[in-house]
């Protein structure tokens, strides 16, 4: 049933938006005519509008602002990223079915994604805000022949890739402030989570969440993040398709891991550096040791933070919360 359908929004994919005739779809799919109209009312039920023309066929005309599979799969160029896709409406988090599925021999690229997480989570168990609908709620599972001490990198490659992804989608600047936080005038809109299923020398697998508000509006957050969370739509002036949203993070993602497997860190930390919001100014990074306060030098080959302080000492810093 999956795989018809699945054969069905590659069609329409590749037809943009011209008709394809009820006998071409059937074809196609491998299935009767019958079963197309079938597959074409459960498509009508998910919200896609398709126009239906005798001797023509049918076409889509309009898909609704949904992150259903079949919406994420509609028009979705990667080859591995998001080719396995599990949908939920609501879920606690998607991070913790992300983990299951991993550890149950899930696909690379194997992509988790909900209108909603009622316990959604940061960094050190933080709540993370998940309203229904208006955001992307997504998990993203790799599988790097790597060793696990490599796996902080990942979060600077899916904070590239986020936004590469926005500027591609909007005319907005984004910021990267290190490690996990994506910044658009000075406000958080999109966090990202790296989690990991590893052995001493090898990983597993890397979850990846990433968290991004795109159509909210500023009362959809609870009063204490109003004044630092910001979303696409409220920066943009306009709402946004959140699949549209979710395709082009994969699509960057995967060059960028592409081009990471290949040449390694390096041209991925350049990429970082140009997008970074506080290298060479005055920074405080509370980690669980305490707190340091300096100059940002930059990151080291391995994305580590650089900081300086006044006697010149300079400190790396693996994992911090930091204040510009
Ligand atoms: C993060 O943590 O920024 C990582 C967020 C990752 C969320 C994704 S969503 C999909 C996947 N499933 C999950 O359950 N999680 C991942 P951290 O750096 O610890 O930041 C958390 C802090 O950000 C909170 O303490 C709030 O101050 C703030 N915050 C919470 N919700 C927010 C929102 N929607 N927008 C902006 N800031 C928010």
């Amino acid at each position: 049933m999956q795989s018809i359908r699945k054969k069905l929004i590659q069609a329409f994919s590749e037809s943009k938006g011209e008709f394809l005739s009820g006998q071409a779809l059937a074809d196609i799919a491998g299935c009767s005519r019958t079963a197309i109209w079938k597959h074409i009312e459960e498509l009508r039920k998910e919200g896609f509008v398709l126009e239906a023309v005798r001797k023509k066929g049918y076409r889509i005309v309009n898909t609704p602002d949904i992150v259903t599979e079949n919406k994420i799969r509609l028009g979705l160029q990667t080859s591995t990223l998001g080719q396995v896709i599990h949908y939920e409406e609501s879920v606690p988090s998607t991070q913790k079915i992300a983990h299951d599925l991993a550890g149950n021999g899930a696909v690379e690229g194997t992509l988790v994604i909900a209108d909603e997480q009622t316990a959604g989570r940061g960094r050190l168990m933080r709540e993370w805000h998940s309203s229904l609908g208006n955001g992307v709620w997504m998990s993203l599972i790799l599988k790097p022949h790597l060793p696990p001490q490599k796996a902080p990198q990942f979060t600077l490659i899916t904070a590239v890739a986020v936004v590469q992804a926005i500027e591609e989608v909007t005319e907005l600047q984004p910021q990267i402030k290190w490690p996990n936080d994506i910044l658009i005038n000075g406000k958080k809109v999109t966090g990202i989570l790296t989690e990991l299923q590893a052995e001493s020398d090898k990983i597993n697998s890397i979850i990846i969440g990433i968290g991004m508000n795109v159509n909210h509006s500023i009362e959809h957050f609870p009063d204490d993040i109003q004044s630092i969370a910001t979303s696409l739509a409220i920066e943009q002036g306009a709402q946004l398709s959140r699949a549209e949203v979710v395709q082009t993070i994969l699509e960057r993602m995967e060059s960028l891991y592409t081009l990471y497997m290949k040449e390694g860190f390096t041209p991925i930390k350049l990429l970082w550096e140009s997008y970074a919001v506080s290298i060479g100014k005055r920074i405080r990074a509370r980690t669980i040791n305490g707190t340091i306060e300096g100059t940002a030098l930059g990151i080291t080959a391995d994305g580590v933070l650089k900081i300086e302080d006044q006697e010149g000492i300079v400190h790396q810093i693996y994992s911090a919360d930091i204040e510009v």
